[in-house]
């Protein structure tokens, strides 16, 4: 739903902004990526705010403080922002109360918080006077946090299982090798999709047979500065000298099968959004729970005649009886021998 009517198209413009902002600024984790635009009543940009990570200030209280750094005039002003602004007080204090003590008149509000602790804010504002719009932009602001809205209204992180495959569906050689079947430029692209993740699961067969780093690296093959929790999971002891074990990013070893106890456990350190990045076992248990709800497969132009599937038996004897998903991205990676395929799927309920 969008109110274009009971909008200017400086608050238009300023929703965009602010969308951006949050885009470019946000990082993964337990919080939302959130920007805010303040207006002067003739339109005139303000201040601008972000939010950068749990534990720092809100968007909307960030620009706030820059107007005030800036000696701008925020009485009388609209707050566009791209969230609800928060009514609760969990690492800092209520947004809706910091935007009403400014004297703002006017709020435009994206998405609304989907996050029972903390929604309420539009309510909170209009008791007190502020007139709010609601639903600007909506679709964009929803989009931008999806697997943050799904963790917090499901209660368990959202899951992108990503796989590379050859033509004939092989993801290991018969020997078990299976590093290099994507591109370099593939592989390049799994680091960007992992830097949008706060988790990084895998099995203990996979640190057995691949021993990988699981960290998220830039296209010169730099570490990022913030990396994923590494998630181990299984009752294997993991070998003393995995590289998963080095200093480069924090590892976590659930000593469990079950995907459910596994969600539960990084739900509980507020994680959101998992790559499950393999093994054949660890991929059909989370296939056959349901706890699948984005699926990135890259497909190489190889073929090997024998191997590992991607995925182990789900107990599917009969065509009928397989697992359908829709294709809501279908493109190519890469260039020249480096092109792969790269497709992204949806379970139809998702
Ligand atoms: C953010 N950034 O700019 C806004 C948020 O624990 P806290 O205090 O950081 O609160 C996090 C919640 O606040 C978050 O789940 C969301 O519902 C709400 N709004 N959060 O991290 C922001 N505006
Ligand atoms: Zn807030």
């Amino acid at each position: 739903m969008t109110h274009t009517a009971s909008t200017t198209s400086a608050e238009r413009d300023a929703m965009e902004r602010a969308l951006l902002l949050a885009r470019v600024h946000g990082v993964p984790g337990p919080n939302p990526r959130v920007g805010c635009v303040l207006l002067a009543p003739d339109g005139a940009v303000l201040a601008e705010g972000y939010h950068r990570g749990a534990g720092t200030p809100h968007a909307e209280v960030d620009a706030l403080s820059r107007a005030a750094a800036a000696g701008a005039e925020v009485r009388g002003a609209t707050a566009v922002v791209t969230l609800e602004p928060c009514n609760h007080t969990g690492r800092t204090g209520p947004c809706a109360q910091a935007l009403l003590a400014a004297g703002v008149a006017r709020v435009v509000v994206g998405q609304a918080d989907p996050n029972p602790l903390a929604a309420g804010g539009a309510t909170t504002l209009r008791e007190a006077d502020v007139e709010v719009v609601e639903g600007v932009l909506a679709g964009e602001a929803a989009q931008l946090n999806r697997a943050w809205t799904f963790a917090v209204t499901h209660g368990r992180p959202f899951v992108t299982w990503k796989f590379a495959t050859t033509l004939d569906g092989r993801s290991a050689a018969a020997d078990g090798t299976s590093r290099w079947i994507s591109s370099p430029a593939a592989r390049r692209d799994t680091h960007r999709l992992r830097g949008e993740c706060d988790v990084m699961l895998v099995g203990t067969g996979t640190i057995v047979t691949d021993d990988p780093l699981l960290t998220v690296r830039d296209a010169d093959d730099q570490p990022l500065p913030v990396q994923p929790l590494r998630v181990v999971m299984g009752e294997r002891d993991l070998p003393g000298d995995a590289r998963v074990l080095g200093p480069d990013a924090e590892t976590l070893h659930l000593r469990t099968r079950s995907p459910r106890e596994a969600l539960e456990a990084l739900h509980a350190r507020e994680a959101r959004h998992v790559f499950l990045e393999g093994g054949p076992t660890l991929a059909a248990a989370f296939v056959a729970d349901g706890f699948v709800d984005e699926v990135v497969v890259y497909v190489a132009p190889l073929l090997l005649g024998a191997g590992r599937n991607a995925v182990a038996d789900l107990g599917i004897t009969t065509i009928t009886d397989a697992l359908h998903l829709r294709v809501v991205d279908a493109g190519v990676v890469g260039e020249g021998d480096e092109t792969n395929v790269r497709l992204v799927l949806r379970p139809p309920t998702r």
